[in-house]
């Protein structure tokens, strides 16, 4: 059978198109926990402990209910959640718009040249709608959101990652089949969620990540890589840049390996 060709590119948004857990959401917790006077404290370690959990108010209840029981059965406990929620979202937005969050290697240039080459761009995400179009416009470029066909984020489907919902809300609105797409993810719980899906995956790393088991993904790397800085590959020997050539190579690859 022929092999469906690349036809569409769906990026993950936190850990993928930029280190947003470690420079954006862990420290806007922690400052908004301070502001309501709360002693919680997400460090380094509990942080990527609670990231099993995908969603922030999710995450907040999930986070309560292990370490804090006494207060996940407090009355006004879903008012304090989505309370607390809003402010360290309007946090997070400042952060993006002061600039301080950039996009990780080979972003620009792998979503630049995918756009040039009529490639269809999509967003696929925990975070909320405006978390992606704030990182969009100030990282990659005023008006950059337009460029993408969709933006599937945060509560549009009820059931987060690793459910396979997201995807699947993506797929129906990009009428493209799972066999023509590929998805650029960075953990186990966006790998299950976009395998479940049907989707080829490639997997670029960061330190919340590394160790996880990437079984099933097309391509394990420490990152999309630049000319003069290549990735590694972590599945595989030898540096790599993962241009629209190489991803349409291992696509086609990903196929005939699972037919
Ligand atoms: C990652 C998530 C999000 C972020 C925090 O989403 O699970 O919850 O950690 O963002 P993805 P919020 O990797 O799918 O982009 O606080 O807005 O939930
Ligand atoms: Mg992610």
């Amino acid at each position: 059978m022929t092999p469906a060709p690349l036809q569409a590119l769906l990026f993950d948004v936190d850990g993928t198109l930029a280190e947003t857990e470690r420079d954006g959401h862990r420290p806007a917790y922690n400052a908004t926990f301070a502001e309501f006077g709360l002693d919680w404290v997400w460090d380094e370690a509990t942080y990527g402990e609670l990231l099993v959990v995908t969603g922030g108010k999710e995450r907040l209840r999930y986070y309560l209910q292990r370490y804090r029981p006494e207060e996940s059965v407090r009355a006004d406990l879903d008012e304090l959640i989505a309370a607390v929620y809003a402010a360290k979202t309007a946090r997070y937005q400042q952060l993006l718009a002061s600039g301080a969050i950039g996009l990780r290697p080979g972003v620009k240039r792998l979503i630049t040249e995918a756009r040039e080459a009529g490639i269809t761009l999509a967003v696929t995400t925990t975070t909320s709608p405006g978390n992606v179009t704030g990182l969009l416009e100030h990282a990659l470029a005023p008006g950059s959101s337009q460029w993408f066909a969709a933006i599937a984020a945060g509560d549009v489907v009820p059931v987060k990652k690793p459910a396979p919902d997201i995807y699947l809300w993506a797929l129906e609105r990009l009428g493209h089949s799972p066999a023509e797409c590929l998805v650029i993810e960075d953990s186990a719980v966006g790998l299950r969620a976009a395998r479940g899906a049907g989707l080829a995956t490639v997997i670029t790393v960061n330190d919340y990540t590394a160790d996880e088991d990437f079984t099933g993904a097309i391509a394990v790397l420490s990152d999309l890589g630049e000319p003069d800085a290549p990735a590694q590959r972590l599945d595989a020997p030898g540096p790599v840049v993962a241009d629209l050539a190489t991803l349409r190579r291992w696509h086609a690859e990903g196929q005939s390996t699972n037919a």
